[in-house]
C-alpha cells in the first residue's frame, strides 16, 4: 500500500515542475483566464495521450495556461505541498525557460517566483535545474544555457524532450557553457533509444547523471562503463511503464542495472501523467523485486551523494 511508503524518507532527483502539475490545477487555471485547452483531457479528467509524441504536445498544452509569475508560485507550492505531504524530503525539480519563459527576458522573475513558493513549504528541500527541450534544437539550447548561468538560483542544468530529435553531439555547447558555470549537468537518454544514446550523450556531453538510461541495461558494457565512471541514472519506472516502453513491473530493468553496479536513484518524472507517486513506486516495487526498506535507504542515501547541493545538505538529508 503506498500509504506505508509515505513515512518513509525520500529523495527525488528527477521531477518535471510543469510536468507535476495536477490536470485539476491546470483546469482551474485555464477557467480562470477564460483559456480553452482543446482535447487534453480524459472523460475522467485525466491527461489524455496515447504515445510519447501525444505526451510531450499535450505538456505543451497544459504548461500554456501557466503564464504569470504567481501563476508558477501556486504551481511550485502546490507541487511540494504533495511531494512533501507523501514522505519526500529533498527533490530536484526540472524547469523549462523555453516554456515558462518564452521571452528570456521573463526568467529571473518567473524563476524567483517558483522558488519563492518552494520556500513556503515546510520539511521539504528543493533545488532547481532548468532544462532546454532537445526538440527544439540546439541553438536554443545554448541560449537557455546563457540564461540559465546569468541568473543565479539553479544548480544545475538538463537536457530533456524528444531524444529522438537532434545529435546529441549538438548540445555539447550547451552544456560546456554550464559546466563552466558551475552547474550540475543531467541529460535525458535511453528512454525512447537505444543503448547507443545512452552512450553517444556521455561521449558528448559527460554529464554527471542521466535521466531514465534504462536502455543501458540492454548493454553490459555500457553498464560497466556506467557504473565505473560513477554516472549515476535517474530511473522513473511508473513513467517508463506509462510510456509502454516497459512491458511490467517485474520486466522493469531498474532491478538488473542495480544489481549490474550501475547507481540508480527512483524518481516519477511527471506524476499525473503517468497515474503515479513516489510513495505508489516504492510500492510497486517492493512487490516486483521485493525492495524493502533498507534497499530504499541505500538508494535514496545514493541519490543525496548524486545530488547537485553542498555537503552540508547532503549529509542533513540523509
Ligand atoms: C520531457 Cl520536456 C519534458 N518534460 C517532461 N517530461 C519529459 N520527458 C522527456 N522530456
Ligand atoms: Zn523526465
Amino acid at each position: 500500500m503506498a500509504r506505508d511508503w509515505a513515512t518513509l524518507p525520500k529523495v527525488e532527483l528527477h521531477l518535471h515542475l510543469e510536468g507535476a502539475a495536477p490536470p485539476e490545477f491546470i483546469r482551474a487555471l485555464a477557467a480562470e483566464k477564460g483559456l480553452n485547452l482543446g482535447h487534453i483531457f480524459a472523460a475522467d479528467g485525466s491527461y489524455d495521450w496515447a504515445d510519447f509524441s501525444e505526451f510531450l504536445a499535450v505538456y505543451e498544452v497544459a504548461t500554456s495556461v501557466l503564464q504569470t509569475p504567481e501563476d508558477y508560485t501556486r504551481l511550485s507550492e502546490a507541487v511540494l505541498r504533495a511531494r512533501a505531504a507523501e514522505g519526500v524530503i529533498y527533490t530536484e525539480i526540472f524547469l523549462a525557460p523555453q516554456l515558462c519563459a518564452a521571452d528570456g527576458s521573463a526568467w529571473a522573475d518567473v524563476f524567483a517566483a517558483i522558488r519563492e513558493g518552494a520556500a513556503r513549504v515546510p520539511g521539504i528541500e528543493a533545488r532547481f535545474i532548468p532544462i532546454a527541450v532537445r526538440h527544439m534544437g540546439p541553438d536554443d539550447a545554448l541560449r537557455v544555457a546563457r540564461i540559465v548561468a546569468d541568473t543565479p538560483g539553479a544548480s544545475g542544468f538538463g537536457l530533456a524532450g524528444d531524444e529522438r530529435q537532434y545529435d546529441v553531439d549538438a548540445f555539447a555547447p550547451a552544456f560546456a557553457l554550464a559546466r563552466e558555470a558551475g552547474l550540475g549537468l543531467t541529460a535525458h537518454a535511453g528512454e525512447i533509444c537505444g543503448p547507443e544514446s545512452v552512450r553517444a550523450t556521455l561521449d558528448a556531453l559527460s554529464p554527471a547523471r542521466i535521466g531514465h538510461g534504462i536502455a543501458a541495461a540492454r548493454d553490459p558494457a555500457l553498464m560497466a562503463r556506467l557504473a565505473e565512471e560513477g554516472v549515476v541514472l535517474e530511473v522513473c519506472p511508473g513513467s517508463n511503464i506509462a510510456l509502454a516502453l516497459c512491458g511490467s513491473w517485474a520486466e522493469h530493468p531498474v532491478a538488473a542495472l542495480d544489481r549490474a553496479g550501475v547507481g540508480v536513484t527512483l524518481s516519477t518524472d511527471d506524476p499525473p501523467y503517468f497515474h503515479t507517486s513516489l510513495a505508489q513506486e516504492y510500492a510497486a516495487l517492493n512487490e516486483a523485486f521485493g525492495w524493502s526498506r533498507k534497499t530504499f535507504t541505500r538508494l535514496n542515501r545514493l541519490a543525496m551523494r548524486a545530488a547537485f547541493c553542498d555537503d552540508a545538505t547532503r549529509t542533513r538529508m540523509l
